[in-house]
């Protein structure tokens, strides 16, 4: 009972610390990811791991969860304040599970959604063909502008007349622009269509004001805890009140049971950092990186889709590098710079190759860089992708000014 993970399990603890050492030594560009601070750490890693707590505060189906109502409540009221929203279900597993509760709650097997696709920026739970989502209900998507690859409400406006869909989402895990969701909420309103907003990238941005709320607009907010939030892997919905009770029960019992009260411990404690004033100018640092990082990129002769970002993300289109996605994403992290492959708009090739690269800089503003090191990373990347290829050398050579990098903006010290 008492031993500590190195004593009883040698194998798992050596993983860890390579995992560990990966995590200091790499740049962390993939905008999804963050490094959660100790303090969620050591709640995610605690005691309340041991228990059953089926229902919701007050309301349980196992004995002995006084402070499990405490705790629960706790994070309940810390995210209903922090995003001011009416109503929260802390106990979603996952951003896919938020969306499944949602979907369950509001419709019928069969009724119609309408979203952006997985292929222009929006998630495979909005109704892709190869997920629940396109299987229960009949999925409809809305374009980008083809122009300008960036949401058109007017074109939205028209989808949505032709469809006539019982719930629209707004909300995407590529797109490196504002979404207004009041003029979503219009388009919703004109065909009696249920507002889905999936912040789960841009949640951070919005506890921070540093992206506009859907608050006011959305019927149902879902979001992932781990993304710009940094928090513990897992989600969130709010809801208004209206919603409140459907939502609860198409949570639990609908399609989860036994809620993670440890993660909820984590969840709490994030929602807690998130109100402090320094996350405030952390998710402006983000936007401020991020742009920073596209200008460099563009220094460099890279094209942007949309042009730059608003937001954590870019969304870089390589066709002119004569480069795909999966060759740079692979180049890069030979040089430690971690990245995703991503599709871009009207992408030819396929998602297991792509044409683009999704950076992100939530990862780099949490070890507290700023501008300067954005330039930096960015001329890093022009370098191995016009470069690296064939050319070990110049990997290698770039992977140690990573590794500089690293070490003047450490993370994890004391582990
Ligand atoms: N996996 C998330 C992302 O990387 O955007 C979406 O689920």
């Amino acid at each position: 009972m008492n031993r500590s993970l190195h004593q009883a399990d040698a194998q798992v603890y050596r993983i860890m610390q390579d995992e560990l050492e990966r995590q200091k030594t790499t740049l962390m560009l993939i905008p999804s990811e963050n490094y959660a601070s100790r303090a969620v750490m050591a709640a995610m890693g605690s005691v309340f791991t041991n228990k059953y707590a089926e229902g919701y505060p007050y309301k349980r189906f196992y004995n002995g969860c006084e402070f499990y109502d405490e705790l629960e409540q706790l994070a309940i009221d810390r995210a209903t304040e922090l995003f001011g929203a009416d109503h929260a279900n802390v106990q979603l597993h996952t951003g896919s599970q938020a969306n499944m509760a949602t979907y369950y709650a509001l419709l019928k097997p069969g009724d119609k959604i309408m979203a952006l696709s997985v292929a222009t920026g929006g998630h495979l739970t909005h109704g892709s063909p190869i997920s629940f989502s396109g299987q229960f209900y009949e999925s409809h998507f809305y374009g980008l502008d083809p122009d300008t690859d960036r949401l058109n409400y007017d074109m939205i406006m028209e989808a949505a007349k032709e469809v006539r869909p019982r719930l629209i989402i707004a909300g995407y895990s590529a797109y490196p622009r504002i979404i207004d969701f009041k003029r979503f909420r219009e388009i919703a309103d004109e065909v009696g269509a249920y507002l889905m907003a999936d912040i789960a990238h841009i949640s951070g941005l919005v506890a921070a004001e540093a992206h506009p709320t859907p608050v006011p607009y959305a019927d149902v907010i879902t979001s992932t805890t781990h993304k710009t939030l940094r928090g513990p892997r897992g989600a969130l919905i709010l809801c208004k009140q209206e919603y409140a009770d459907q939502i609860d029960r198409a949570v639990f019992p609908g399609i989860q049971a036994g809620p993670l009260m440890q993660i909820i411990a984590a969840k709490a404690v994030c929602f807690k950092e998130a109100q402090e004033f320094g996350f405030r100018e952390y998710q402006r640092q983000i936007v401020r990186n991020c742009q920073a990082l596209g200008q460099a990129l563009l220094e460099e002769g890279f094209t942007l889709v949309t042009g730059g970002t608003d937001n954590h993300l870019l969304l870089v289109d390589l066709r002119n590098k004569q480069i795909t996605g999966r060759e740079a994403a692979d180049l890069m992290e030979a040089a430690g710079m971690v990245v995703n492959k991503n599709l871009i708009p009207g992408d030819p090739a396929p998602a297991t190759e792509t044409s683009g690269i999704r950076p992100g800089t939530p990862g780099l503003t949490s070890r507290g860089m700023k501008e300067p090191e954005m330039k930096l990373v960015g001329q890093w990347i022009a370098r191995v992708i016009h470069e690296g290829r064939d050319n070990p050398e110049v990997l290698e050579e770039v992977r140690g000014q990573v590794q500089g990098l690293c070490e003047a903006f450490p993370i994890y010290e004391d582990l």
